[in-house]
């Protein structure tokens, strides 16, 4: 049985033999020259995928001499002998009488090294293949976040992997697997510890075990780096102040700096999360984000490591609206970081919701590099119970439109993709967040994104088998953000669960309903944030907590005339962040889509939509047949029995029969409560609540 733990790494055996020896044919050796750590990486893989995948051990050798019918892996630094344009970590595949990996790194090789495994393990022929893929995004980062004490913030896979307690004398294992898997998927860093930071991972005994585990991920092009706490120069230093434009500050900053450096040469740098939620930070001391994130690029100056500056602020104001917060703060900002620095912006101005509008920063900070936050662990989408495959959420992000550039029309000609190209200095694409974050729209020279993990001690890594897929489409989209939800799934099914074509089907198709079945029992129409502290249970009723932008009335404002808040010029006016398009798209009721309506207006309860029904019809609909499609997930799943390993097979089954009975959960709270202020009967033909 298949207890998850090799994720899509599987390299079982191919079945077909005749396929089998065709691929056996092409990859009778491995010829590569140097065995840098990461070369030895790549090699070592192929060989170990190909002899799973092929039953062969297939030999690795220095030089393949005038031999044929084997896989070059071919560091080449020479740009001139480039003409198709490999970016450093980009590599190329071609294949004619040998399959030639190419890249001008180590770490392209490797990249290159799973896509030919993906090849092989998806079925695909491998003649014939011309392949060139560079990624998008240069920083393409996992962030844990992980306490000292194992246990992880919003983590439902179990504890931390990073066994602190026995690091750096004992270095477990599964810390390379961990590694593979994010190398497969091409993530280059991880930032080990929680942004809500303990100062002692600044200390010289965590360090060293943070060192320990950077030597584990070197040899697969992972760096890594740390969450920092602002007040760290006080609390470790034995400083009277962080004061960030304070000389003896900068320079425990700096010594630190050094002090890493020599212990972790590749070392990636820092994240920060300050003034936020109750962390300290440069405010403190009457300063800005830009003095604190700058005197880190300062410590940072002599070395090849970046702060990444998260943009995540609010204040604990009940007449402001949290969803200005980031903007109002970090617009005044832009163009004052120094060139170290990027700042990290999650994807919706609130905080990981099923369903957000993208951040109005993006696009708004052209001079200051701005880097993706999404999460992958689940904490406002079921935890590991609910299956919700999240690439259409980070799709649907970077998908927007900013319309920083103004309108782009679209293409009637389907030839020269989606859009019309008016003159080589115009835009192809749209602006959208996505080509605010790979650079493109500003021109940034610095590119990042960023995922907050769900991986976990379970054995199987993020508890639902089903949300490995969400840590791989995260990887994935970090690499191309053109691929799509649908691509991703098709790949993550066949390399994970089954080849058998009705399965991958239905599995796909499942996936990729999953995040709008969740959407309608849960949060629809653009409600958010129905929770309570530890946001599992419904409590849309909760209106009092430590702060009162931490009640759900703060987010949904019922009331007897109806439901949202309204952000339009007669409300908070949120709306006038973003540029008159996008205005336009939502600040209508009459015209706004559905799914963001309740995010920008407070409608009136009768009030008919563009379904036909009332808000109150609408919102009854919508939570019933979400709880209902969690009866046709299961039904669904029931039939792909077969062709899946029953330990998974069983694992899912169970959850789902879980996200069954909290989907009615879901459901009868929101109505039971909402009809407090409606006062409406629930329409038929929907029974009365459970
Ligand atoms: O989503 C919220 C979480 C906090 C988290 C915070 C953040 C790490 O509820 O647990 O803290 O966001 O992103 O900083």
């Amino acid at each position: 049985a298949d207890d998850g733990y090799r994720l899509w790494l599987k390299y079982d055996l191919i079945k077909d033999v005749a396929k089998r020896e065709e691929y056996a044919r092409s990859c009778q050796f491995i010829a590569v020259s140097n065995q840098s750590p990461i070369l030895k990486s790549a090699a070592d893989e192929l060989q170990m995928g190909l002899q799973g995948l092929l039953g062969k051990s297939i030999p690795i050798v220095a030089s393949a001499g005038s031999r044929t019918g084997g896989v070059l892996l071919t560091v080449s630094k020479d740009a001139s002998a480039d003409p198709q344009q490999l970016t450093q970590e980009g590599y190329r595949i071609t294949s004619r009488t040998t399959i030639n990996i190419a890249s001008k790194s180590d770490k392209g090789i490797l990249y290159g090294v799973f896509a030919l495994l993906r090849q092989v393990q998806m079925g695909q022929p491998i003649a014939n293949l011309s392949l060139n893929s560079n990624p998008k995004i240069r920083y393409r980062l996992l962030n844990h976040w992980d306490n000292t004490n194992g246990t992880i913030e919003r983590g439902y896979a179990g504890e931390s992997l990073w066994k602190w307690y026995e690091l750096p004398a004992t270095v477990d294992p599964r810390y390379r697997d961990y590694a593979r898997a994010n190398a497969s998927i091409g993530i280059n860093g991880t930032v080990v510890n929680n942004v809500n930071a303990s100062a002692r991972f600044l200390t010289a005994e965590y360090l060293e075990k943070v060192a320990a585990l950077a030597n584990v991920f070197r040899a697969y092009g992972i760096r890594v780096y740390l969450s920092v706490y602002f007040p760290a120069p006080k609390t470790i230093g034995g400083l009277k102040t962080a004061d960030p434009l304070d000389p003896e500050v900068r320079k425990w900053w700096a010594d630190k700096t050094n002090e890493i450096y020599k212990l972790i040469p590749d070392f990636g740098g820092f994240l920060v999360k300050a003034n936020s939620e109750g962390e300290p930070g440069p405010q403190d001391y009457g300063r800005t984000h830009a003095d604190g994130a700058n005197m880190l690029a300062e410590a940072l100056t002599p070395y090849d490591g970046i702060v990444m500056w998260r943009a995540f602020v609010y204040k604990a104001d009940p007449k402001a609206d949290r969803f200005k917060a980031a903007h109002e703060e970090f617009t005044p900002l832009d163009g004052k970081f120094d060139k170290k620095v990027i700042i990290q912006v999650k994807n919706g101005p609130i905080d990981f919701q099923p369903r957000e509008p993208f951040s109005p920063l993006f696009g708004n900070m052209p001079k200051t590099p701005l880097s993706m936050e999404f999460q992958i662990t689940q904490e406002y989408t079921g935890f590991a119970t609910h299956w919700v495959y999240e690439a259409p959420i980070f799709k649907e992000c970077l998908e927007s439109d900013t319309y920083i550039k103004g309108k782009v029309e679209a293409s009637p000609e389907p030839t020269l993709g989606k859009f019309v190209v008016r003159g080589k200095d115009l835009p192809v694409d749209p602006s959208t967040v996505a080509r605010v974050i790979d650079g493109s729209l500003h021109g940034y020279k610095m590119t990042a994104i960023a995922g907050v993990a769900n991986t976990g001690s379970d054995r199987n890594w993020t508890g639902n088998p089903m949300a490995q897929a969400n840590w791989y489409a995260y990887g994935r989209l970090a690499w191309d953000h053109t691929l799509s939800s649908e691509a991703i799934a098709n790949e993550w099914i066949k390399m994970t669960l089954t080849s058998e074509p009705k399965a991958v089907k239905t599995i796909a198709n499942l996936m990729l309903k999953s995040r709008e079945i969740y959407v309608d029992y849960n949060t629809p129409i653009g409600l958010s944030r129905p929770w309570s502290g530890v946001h599992f249970a419904p409590e849309p009723w909760q209106e009092k907590s430590a702060r009162p932008d931490w009640t759900a009335i703060y987010y949904h404002r019922a009331d007897s005339i109806g439901l949202g808040f309204d952000r339009t010029a007669t409300g908070s006016n949120a709306l006038a962040q973003y540029r008159p398009e996008v205005q336009k798209q939502w600040n209508n009721p009459e015209t706004c889509p559905l799914p963001y309506l309740l995010w920008f207006h407070h409608v009136p309860w009768t009030k008919k939509l563009s379904s036909g029904r009332t808000l109150w019809d609408e919102l009854c609909t919508r939570f019933y047949t979400g709880a209902d499609s969690v009866r046709w997930m299961q039904q669904q799943w029931a039939q792909v029995k077969p062709a899946i390993d029953p330990e998974i097979f069983a694992d899912v089954t169970g959850r789902l029969a879980t996200q069954h009975k909290e989907a009615i959960w879901w459901r009868d709270s929101w109505i039971l409560y909402l009809q407090t202020y409606s006062k409406q009967p629930i329409p038929a033909p929907f029974p009365k609540p459970e």
